[in-house]
């Protein structure tokens, strides 16, 4: 491992790294694979239901052998195991990182200040289970008798992207008869509009908050309270609308949920990777117990694969040294994660959190500033939406953008000739970044010389294609825990911590000292920029004309 106060960047490793890309640079994807024509089938990984091709990415032997070599270095390996093991490298909270407890099998032992935590993860997703069991079977009732009908998730952030995603991924599993809806913005907009046309009788609201002080989801949750007391009359009503998903039981009990109704995580689940803890109920109760199990072990699946695979074929780790290749090497600032498949319409912003709320810091674990890049921005849509819109740039912009493909043999909604249209879409457009159209081939084409310039394509655009039979509930598992993995390796290369949010937290507390400026009654004393007051007495003046 290299020496902590070495830079990374004087380390042998990135130097290699630094002097191979001045060799490999200027070479084109298409001379990779006419070098070596099994190139499209050799680098190739298949792990817990995956495929992963990497073959379409601007490296050659020697780069892999490079990036490998930085990992090592890097003590990746070693990080690994720590992260498994359950030590408290979130070194700023000083909290270990389990979420794969999460998803580790019953009789599993994981053991965090001389307690197996794995019987506690077992014994929430048991009170889980019977809990959406009931639910799903009308057995739980509402405050005047009536089944429930609609579930309302209220959560932000950590305790909104995950349910969301993941309701929107499997709701071809999901139970049809109940209406799942999921509200996060503090923006009343969000509460109105979910909550119109639903019956208070049959409403069930999970307040998901692992603090259970959060700005946006306490608002929200006052006023569902309001919202169900207001129909239903009676302060008894709240036990049988409400629940909580939270690690603050004395929170919860001040708000008026029953903590029997609590269902509990712990300091080691960090928000965003909390979707398969109890922050998953929602999902839960729309897919049913089974369907979740199923997914907590595509989770795990891709867990072990990370935890023991060899790193030079690890998809996981791979996934992230490429991604620091392009961010450090290329100078590329973004990846776009572009799945074909409706159901995912969500993942791209799901994956924003996991990705930039994790890596998109400055400093190091010893708190020095870097002096290189670091988390690339993520964004995406869903294919084919994003061709007839952003790819144009990706073809044939000025910015180098790695693409994630995500595509499935198999659709869940057949219908006649759709599935193969998307899924020639896929492979065509991976193919045409890679290789391009070059001059002659336009003019071949019979495009006159004027035009044949803009009609050409420079090609030699990375991608990898990820590609599964159909996406099931261990799908979305796995795809899920790659990204959490390759979050991970590309932290330990950057020797930041990933599992921090200082920046969310400032979010937090920002508009505390706003929110009574902009109430009260006579003009406050403020003291801030003429820009902030001039804002907050132009909004004073229209608050008080409404
Ligand atoms: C996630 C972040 C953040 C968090 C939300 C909600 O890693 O910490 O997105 O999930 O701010 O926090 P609560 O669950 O505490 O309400």
């Amino acid at each position: 491992m290299a020496p902590s106060n070495q830079s990374l960047l004087e380390t042998p490793q990135w130097q290699a790294l630094a002097a191979h890309y001045q060799r490999i640079r200027g070479t084109h994807l298409r001379d990779l694979f006419a070098a070596d024509p099994a190139r499209g089938e050799r680098m190739t990984i298949e792990a817990a239901g995956l495929y992963f091709d990497y073959s379409k990415h601007r490296v050659n032997d020697e780069t892999l052998k490079l990036l490998l070599a930085l990992a090592e270095a890097a003590g990746l390996r070693d990080r690994i195991d720590a992260m498994f093991r359950g030590d408290r490298i979130n070194v700023t909270e000083k909290r270990a990182v389990l979420h794969t407890a999460l998803r580790a099998p019953r009789g599993a032992s994981i053991v965090v200040d001389g307690h197996n935590v794995v019987p506690d993860v077992h014994a929430t997703l048991d009170r889980m289970a019977d809990f959406a069991r009931r639910v799903r079977a009308g057995e739980w009732k509402g405050h005047t008798g009536k089944r429930i009908r609609a579930v309302i998730n209220i959560g932000i952030g950590g305790s909104d992207l995950g349910p969301v995603m993941a309701y929107e991924a499997l709701r071809h599993y999901s139970l049809r008869e109940l209406t799942m809806r999921f509200v996060s913005n503090v923006d009343g907009t969000d509460f109105t509009e979910a909550t119109r046309n639903l019956d208070p009788a049959e409403t069930l609201f999970i307040v998901s908050s692992k603090t259970f002080t959060t700005l946006e989801t306490m608002t929200n949750a006052h006023s569902a309270r309001a919202w169900s007391l207001n129909a239903l009359g009676d302060e008894k009503a709240v036990a049988r609308h409400f629940v909580a998903v939270s690690t603050n039981a004395a929170e919860v009990a001040k708000f008026g949920i029953d903590t029997n109704n609590m269902f509990g995580f712990w300091d080691w689940v960090g928000g965003r990777y909390s979707m398969d803890s109890a922050i998953g109920l929602s999902t839960m109760i729309a897919i049913g117990p089974e369907n979740f199990t199923a997914m907590l072990a595509g989770f795990h699946a891709i867990d072990e694969h990370f935890r023991t695979a060899p790193l030079a074929r690890n998809i996981p780790a791979l996934m992230g040294l490429l991604a620091i290749w392009y961010n450090n090497f290329f100078g590329a600032e973004t990846v776009a994660v572009l799945p074909y498949d409706q159901y995912l319409k969500r993942f791209p912003a799901y994956l924003q959190q996991l990705t930039m709320e994790s890596n998109g810091k400055h400093v190091t674990l010893d708190g020095a500033t870097v002096n290189y890049q670091t988390g690339p921005i993520f964004w995406g849509e869903p294919g084919t939406n994003g061709q007839h819109s952003f790819y144009q740039m990706i073809h044939q912009g000025t910015k180098l953008i790695p693409c994630d493909f995500i595509a499935f043999d198999e659709a869940l909604n057949p219908l006649g000739r759709h599935h193969d249209l998307l899924i020639a879409n896929v492979i065509a457009q991976g193919e045409a970044l890679a290789f391009g159209k070059t001059p002659a081939q336009v003019k071949a084409e019979g495009t006159p010389d004027w035009l044949a310039p803009h009609r050409t394509f420079a090609g030699n655009r990375p991608s990898s294609m990820i590609m599964a039979r159909r996406l099931t509930p261990a799908t979305l598992g796995a795809l899920v825990a790659l990204y959490e993995h390759s979050v991970f390796t590309q932290g330990a290369i950057w020797r930041i911590n990933s599992f921090d949010q200082w920046g969310v937290e400032l979010g937090k507390a920002l508009a505390q000292k706003i929110i009574p400026e902009l109430e009260a009654p006579d003009d406050p004393a403020m003291g801030h920029d003429s820009s902030t007051i001039a804002l907050i007495r132009r909004y004073r003046r229209a608050r008080q004309s409404a």
